[in-house]
């Protein structure tokens, strides 16, 4: 049991981990930046902060706090449902200065919350779930706003050190028996409404490789003219390829006989050994039936990250119950790209698969819907809206993804042509016949 100070500092570290983040993700840029539109598919960069305020100002200030309002005229500007993200630079957006003052006025209310709060007596308080939503919250939106950084088109403004060298595991693909497992999750105290509850689910026998896809594997595809062979893609995605033109993984170049890509800025060689990201669902899928391979469902990658052969239990993590470090995993945007395959050996899961948490989201074969017994906490707009939808799932975060925002029940989404987000993913395959035991 933690008690309830220790409960308290650990949530003001977190909610100032969180900021530190945002506050480096918007004072790299100028004020013309901060609120140009970068791309359609997002929001000025000045939006997602006085977004990320104005959830806080919601959720901390007003209803955990029965505090009067700080800006309830701006709640429409900042409501994600009222504008599409392709609407809101034309709104009358709150100015960079007036943002900074806002989000910084909503959290010294905040701290004075927390200070004074019971963490216990409902469910939206207890064990500082509000709290822990909200810094999620954050942190999503820090992940938005690294991927607006991508699409800026300008001279690199982040940086940070590459990953170290990687070691590749003695195996290519483990077996992960059939039988039920533990998936989702009734303990972890700040697990969104989409986790809940923890249920047994069956999953038959089968494979999955121990690393994701690299760039390099990913170059023999193209090279043997994967994006022109119809066969390997779906009615779906063959028409999203014609559609879009799809030649690469996004930010991918020509260059002679070769490829560059541009990455925050910098335009490099394509590293071969490194995951790679910015593809779509649709072109996962088209690179795993070309290889004879296909991608994994959602429940086959939550067990393969979670389930211990030897005790029968699903951990908090593929590594076990410990809270992510940096010898676990590559997260935080301590890095500005994903680590070589095989990187992270303290990160394998109990089956020995690496890098299932960290360095890219990955593609699963899985729509959004909703666990049995699931009921939504505290809002409907999180997660229940987009039940159903066209959607795939992505999980285990990317090295834009805090360790605050990621689990091994976590649960992200997004549409399958969606290649801005630092998605990639690995492979799966069926038992075959004379491979049973
Ligand atoms: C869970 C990442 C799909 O960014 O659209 C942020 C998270 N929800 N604000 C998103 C979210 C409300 C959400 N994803
Ligand atoms: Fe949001």
């Amino acid at each position: 049991m933690t008690s309830t100070e220790d409960l308290r500092a650990k949530v003001a570290d977190a909610l100032r981990r969180s900021r530190e983040r945002s506050t480096t993700l918007t004072e790299s840029v100028d004020d013309d930046d901060l609120v140009r539109q970068h791309s359609k598919l997002m929001s000025p960069l000045v939006w997602d902060l006085a977004h990320i305020g104005n959830q806080e100002e919601l959720w901390l200030v007003r209803d955990v706090g029965g505090r009067e309002p700080v800006r309830e005229d701006i709640d429409h500007l900042y409501d994600a449902f009222q504008h599409a993200r392709a609407d809101r630079p034309a709104l009358p957006l709150l100015s960079p200065a007036e943002t900074l003052g806002y989000v910084r006025e909503v959290r010294e209310k905040v701290f004075d919350v927390l200070e004074r709060v019971p963490l216990e007596g409902s469910r939206l308080v207890d064990q500082g779930f509000a709290f822990g939503m909200i810094v999620q919250h954050e942190q999503q939106h820090d992940e938005t706003m690294l991927a607006t950084h991508q699409l800026r088109v300008g001279a690199p403004v982040l940086h940070a050190p590459d990953p170290g060298p990687a070691t590749r595991p003695a195996r290519r693909e483990v077996l992960v028996p059939a039988g039920e497992f533990t998936m989702g999750t009734s303990t972890e105290p700040w697990a969104l409404d989409n986790e809940r509850p923890a249920f047994r689910r069956h999953v038959d026998a089968f494979f999955i490789d121990t690393v994701p896809v690299s760039n390099g594997d990913y170059l023999a595809f193209i090279d043997a003219g994967g994006y022109d062979d119809e066969r390997w893609w779906s009615a779906e995605g063959w028409t999203y390829r014609n559609q879009a033109n799809l030649v690469a993984p996004r930010f991918w170049k020509r260059d002679g006989d070769g490829w560059v890509r541009t990455r925050f800025g910098l335009v490099e060689r394509i590293p071969v050994d490194e995951p790679v990201v910015h593809v779509s669902f649709h072109e996962a899928a088209a690179y795993a039936k070309w290889a004879g391979r296909r991608l994994p469902t959602e429940p086959e990658w939550e067990k393969a990250a979670r389930f211990d052969p030897a005790g029968g239990r699903s951990r908090r993590y593929p590594w076990g119950d410990d809270d992510p470090g940096p010898e676990h995993a590559n997260l935080g945007q301590r890095h500005l790209r994903p680590a070589p395959v095989g990187s992270y050996p303290a990160g394998e899961s109990a089956l020995g698969v690496r890098q299932l948490i960290g360095d890219i989201w990955e593609w699963c074969d899985s729509g959004f819907e909703a666990y049995p017994g699931f009921a939504a906490f505290p809002y409907r707009e999180y997660s229940e809206v987009f039940f159903g939808g066209d959607y795939k799932m992505l999980r285990g975060g990317s090295f834009g993804t805090d360790k605050a925002a990621v689990r091994g029940t976590f649960r992200n989404w997004d549409h399958p042509i969606r290649r801005q987000i630092f998605a990639g993913f690995r492979c799966a395959r069926d038992v075959l016949p004379d491979e049973a035991r």
